[in-house]
C-alpha cells in the first residue's frame, strides 16, 4: 500500500491518505524554535530545548495515537457539522485529503461539502513563535456560514514535571486573554510566557482546556465546537488551550485568510510587537518564500544527476534535508525520544556535522566547538548536554549505569578533521574553549590531543581500549573488573588525527607519538582480534571473547568488520575476507544486520543489547546507521557494485508502496528496521533522528560518486555501479562552483590512478572563490 508520493519538483512529500501506519511527521523551526507537525495536524512545539521548554503538550503512548496537536476546527453554523483539514482530532471523512511535506513547512489540505481549508505551519525567519497560515473557500454556489476554531494545548515548560508532578503544575498555570493575544506561563514567571495570538476578529477565546473541551469529552468533540462559541474562560489553575472562535460568512468563490502565531518570549510587553508584522497576511507569506529560499540555497551546495534517479532525488533534497533536521536536534525530540531525557548527544552531533559540512561548514564548526566545550579535563566528554541550560550528563542509558562511553571523545577529531578538509580553516586548532568546569580551557588542538590520550590512557590487557559501552551503548561488558575491551574503540582510535593529522602536525615528536600509537594499536587488533573469517568485536570482563566463529550467539559483528578497513587497520586480505564475511553471515534484503545471530535471552555480562528480543534493534536488527560504513569500507576495496547495493537495500523511498511493512515515513531514514530473526522482520523504526542520515550522505556522496574534499583539493575518486554510463556533480566548495562530469564509457567500477583525463592529478585543485571550475574525469 501507498500513503503518497514525491512531488520533486515543489520538494514535497505528498501524503494522500490520513491513517499512515505511524504518523509521518516533519518537523517546522531552525534548531532554536522548533515542533514536529504530523500528516494529520499532531505533533508539539519547543522553545529551545523540547525538555525544559516545551510550549504545546502530546500524549505519549496514547490510543488513538497522535493527539493532540495544532488543530484547526472549521463549523457549518447551519447544520452544527465540524470537521478539521488534517482529518484529526474530529476524524470525519474528508471529501479530498492530502499533507503536503516540504522544506521546514506543512501544508494540511482538507475539503469537505463544498468547504476547502488549507493551513501551512512554519517558523519564519528563525523566531521565536510557529505561523499558522489558514485558508478557507467556499467551492459552493451559495452562501456558507462558517466558524473557524484554533486548539493549542499548552504544556508545563518542564516536560518532565508536566506528568509526574500534577500536583503543582495544575495549581500554577495561569492563562490570560487581551485583544486577540493569549498568554500562559506559570504563576512564579511574570515575563517569560508562551503565547497565542490571532489577526482576526473572534467571536470568542478559551484559555482554559477544560472549558474548551467539556466534561467528559475529548478534541474530537469539544463542547465549543459542537455549540458554536469558547466561553472566554480564563484560566486560574488546571490545563491551558489557546482557543479562539472566529465567524467566516463566505459568499460562493470566496475565500478568507487568517494567522494564527504560537510562540514563546522571554518578555511578555514585546509579544505584539515582535509579532505585528507577521500578522499580515502577505508579509506572512513572504517569509514563507524567505523560509523556502534559505533551504534552496542550503541544497544548491550538492546536486547530483546519477542514472538512478531514486538516488538523485534522495541526495538532492530528502537526504541533504534529513541531515539538517539532525544537526539541529541530534537524537532529542521526535516520535520517539520525546524530547524527555535524551538531550543532545555528543558521539551523535559530531556524526551529526559530516551531513551537512558541505553546505553549512561556519555553523558545523561552531557545533564541534560546542561538542567540545562537554569536555572534561581528562579528555573523556559528557554522554548528552541539554542546550537551554548547558547541563551534561551520562544520560538515560536502561538496565546499565555507567560513567564514560569508550568512544564518545574520539568522534570529535573525526568531526574537527572533516571541518578541516572542508573549509581549510587551520586557526580552528587555535580557537580556546573552555573544558565543561569552566575554570580551564584549551585550544582546540589541545581538547583533540587529550580526546585521545584519555583513550591511550584506559586500555585493557590485550592493549585495547577499556569499555563499559562503545557506539553500540548496549554492549555493556563491564562488569566491575574492569578488563573489557573494546575492538570497535580501537578502531576509531586508530581512524583520525592519528593518520590524518599526522600529515599536518609540523611538531616532529606529536606526530611520532601518534605513529607509534597508531602502529601500537593496529598490531594490537591484529594480533588478538583476527577470527580467521572476521574480526571478532570484544574481549568480555573475564577476558572471553566476542563475536567470535566459537560463539553460539554473537558469531559476527558488523562494525569490527566495516572499521577494520575504514581505520586502515586490517591488512589487504584480511579487509577482504571480513567484508565477504559481512555480505555472507549479515546481510538481508533490508539491510545488513548487527549481529548474527542474535542472542535469545538477557545476559547481564553482555548487557543491555540483550534485553532486546532477537532481531531488535542493536540485538540483531538491521541497525541502519551501521550500514554506510559497510558501503564505504566497499568502496575503499573498490566494489562499487556491492557498495550501491548496499546503498539501495535502505533507501527508504524504494519502500514507498510497500509502507505497510515499513511503517515509518518513506521519505527519511530510520535507525533501525526489525531483522531477519524477527518475525516482524521489515519493520521500521526511529526515523529522522538518526546518524544513518549524516553517514549515508557521506557515503554516497563521498565515497559511491567520490566527489571528497580533502585540505588541498577535491579528489574525485568515484566507486560506481559498472553499468554506469556516468555522472555529474555540481558541488560548491571554499566558494567555488565545481561542475564535475565523470564518464564511464569503458563500465569500469572504479578510476584507476592517475588515469583521469581532463584533470592533472586524481586531485582538483582548490580554485579561487567566485570562480566556476567545469571538470571532466574519464573513468578507465
Ligand atoms: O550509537 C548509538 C547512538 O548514540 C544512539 N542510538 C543508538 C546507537 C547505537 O547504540
Amino acid at each position: 500500500m501507498r500513503y503518497g508520493y514525491f512531488d520533486e519538483k515543489a520538494r514535497e512529500y505528498v501524503i494522500t491518505r490520513p491513517d499512515t501506519p505511524t504518523p509521518w511527521i516533519n518537523y517546522i523551526g531552525n534548531g532554536k524554535y522548533g515542533g514536529i507537525v504530523t500528516n494529520t495536524g499532531g505533533g508539539y512545539s519547543f522553545h529551545k530545548d523540547p525538555q525544559n521548554r516545551r510550549i504545546t503538550r502530546y500524549r505519549y503512548n496514547n490510543l488513538p495515537t497522535d493527539r493532540p496537536g495544532r488543530y484547526i476546527y472549521v463549523r457549518d453554523r447551519l447544520t452544527g457539522e465540524y470537521w478539521n483539514p488534517g482529518y484529526q482530532p474530529v476524524q470525519r471523512k474528508l471529501d479530498s485529503y492530502r499533507c503536503r511535506h516540504g522544506m521546514g513547512y506543512t501544508v494540511l489540505e482538507g475539503e469537505y461539502k463544498g468547504i476547502a481549508a488549507d493551513v501551512t505551519y512554519f517558523v519564519p525567519d528563525d523566531r521565536d513563535f510557529e505561523i499558522w497560515l489558514v485558508q478557507i473557500r467556499n467551492l459552493c454556489h451559495v452562501e456558507r456560514n462558517l466558524q473557524v476554531f484554533s486548539y493549542a494545548e499548552f504544556c508545563f515548560w518542564d516536560a518532565i514535571m508536566d506528568q509526574q508532578n500534577v500536583d503543582w503544575v495544575q495549581q500554577i498555570n495561569q492563562g490570560r486573554y487581551e485583544d486577540r493575544l493569549i498568554t500562559w506561563h506559570p504563576h512564579h514567571f511574570k515575563d517569560a510566557c508562551a503565547f497565542f495570538a490571532t489577526n482576526a476578529e473572534i467571536n470568542s477565546f478559551d484559555t482554559n482546556l477544560e472549558a474548551f473541551i467539556g466534561r467528559y469529552r475529548c478534541e474530537s468533540n469539544p463542547i465549543a465546537v459542537e455549540t458554536g462559541a469558547c466561553s472566554n474562560s480564563v484560566s486560574y489553575r488546571m490545563n491551558g488551550v489557546g482557543a479562539f472562535c472566529i465567524d467566516v460568512n463566505l459568499k460562493p468563490g470566496e475565500e478568507r485568510e487568517i494567522i494564527f502565531i504560537l510562540g514563546f518570549t522571554e518578555n511578555k510587553s514585546t509579544i505584539r510587537d515582535e509579532i505585528r508584522d507577521y500578522l499580515n497576511v502577505e508579509y506572512a507569506k513572504e517569509a514563507l518564500k524567505r523560509l523556502k529560499d534559505s533551504w534552496e540555497e542550503y541544497l544548491d551546495k550538492l546536486q547530483i544527476e546519477t542514472p538512478d534517479r531514486e538516488t538523485n532525488l534522495f541526495v538532492n533534497t530528502w537526504n541533504q534535508y534529513q541531515c539538517k533536521i539532525t544537526f539541529n536536534w541530534s537524537r532529542f525530540v521526535s516520535m520517539y525520544s520525546w524530547g524527555l531525557g535524551r538531550g543532545i548527544g555528543i558521539r551523535d552531533s559530531a556524526q551529526d556535522t559530516l551531513g551537512v559540512m558541505h553546505s553549512i561548514p561556519e555553523l558545523a564548526g561552531g557545533l564541534i566547538k560546542r561538542l567540545i566545550h562537554c569536555q572534561y579535563t581528562d579528555g573523556r566528554v559528557y554522554h548528552l548536554f541539554f542546550p537551554l541550560t548547558g547541563e551534561g550528563g551520562i544520560g538515560d542509558a536502561p538496565v546499565v549505569k555507567f560513567d564514560w562511553y569508550s568512544d564518545d571523545h574520539l568522534w570529535l577529531p573525526i568531526a574537527a578533521n572533516a571541518y578541516l578538509k572542508e573549509t581549510a580553516n587551520f586557526d580552528f586548532f587555535q580557537s580556546v574553549v573552555p573544558y565543561n568546569d569552566n575554570k580551564t580551557e584549551g585550544t582546540v588542538w589541545e581538547h583533540l590531543n587529550r580526546a585521545m590520550e584519555f583513550t591511550y590512557n584506559h586500555r585493557g590487557p590485550h592493549a585495547l581500549p577499556y569499555s563499559r559501552a562503545d557506539w553500540n551503548d548496549t554492549l555493556n561488558l563491564d562488569m566491575g573488573n574492569g578488563i573489557a575491551e573494546t575492538l570497535f574503540t580501537s578502531m576509531l582510535f586508530s581512524e583520525p588525527p592519528l593518520k590524518r593529522f599526522r600529515c599536518r602536525i609540523s611538531d616532529k615528536r606529536i606526530a611520532t607519538k601518534y605513529r607509534y600509537w597508531y602502529d601500537e594499536m593496529k598490531q594490537a587488533i591484529n594480533e588478538w582480534c583476527w577470527d580467521g573469517e572476521w574480526y571478532i568485536r570484544a574481549f568480555d570482563d573475564e577476558g572471553n571473547v566476542l563475536g567470535s566463529g566459537k560463539n553460539r550467539y554473537g558469531k559476527i559483528f558488523i562494525n569490527s568488520q566495516s572499521w577494520a578497513v575504514l581505520s586502515m587497520v586490517a591488512p589487504e586480505e584480511y579487509a577482504k575476507k571480513c567484508l565477504e564475511s559481512v555480505y555472507r553471515h549479515l546481510n538481508t534484503k533490508y539491510g545488513i544486520v548487527k549481529v548474527y545471530p542474535a542472542y535469545p535471552e538477557y545476559n547481564p555480562k553482555i548487557g543491555g543489547m540483550t534485553t532486546y528480543p532477537p532481531g531488535a534493534k542493536e540485538n540483531g536488527g538491521i541497525f541502519a546507521h551501521t550500514n554506510p560504513w559497510v558501503m564505504i569500507a566497499e568502496c575503499m576495496m573498490g566494489n562499487g557494485r556491492r557498495a550501491y547495493q548496499y546503498y539501495r537495500q535502505i533507501l527508504p523511498l524504494t519502500r514507498n508502496d510497500d509502507a505497510d511493512l515499513l511503517e515509518v515515513e518513506p521519505y527519511v531514514y530510520c535507525q533501525n528496521i526489525l531483522g531477519k530473526e524477527h518475525p516482524q522482520f521489515g519493520i521500521g523504526r526511529n526515523s529522522w533522528l538518526t546518524g544513518t542520515a549524516a553517514w549515508n550522505m557521506v557515503a554516497v556522496s563521498q565515497y559511491i560518486l567520490g566527489i571528497r574534499p580533502e585540505y588541498d583539493g577535491l579528489t574525485v575518486d568515484p566507486c560506481i555501479p559498472p553499468d554506469w554510463k556516468g555522472f555529474k556533480v555540481r558541488r560548491i566548495f571554499r566558494g567555488c562552483v565545481y561542475n564535475i562530469e565523470v564518464r564511464n564509457p569503458e563500465g569500469v567500477r572504479r578510476c584507476e590512478k592517475n588515469c583521469r583525463r581532463g584533470v592533472e592529478t586524481d586531485k582538483i585543485p582548490v580554485k579561487p572563490a567566485g570562480t566556476v571550475c567545469e571538470c571532466v574525469v574519464i573513468m578507465g
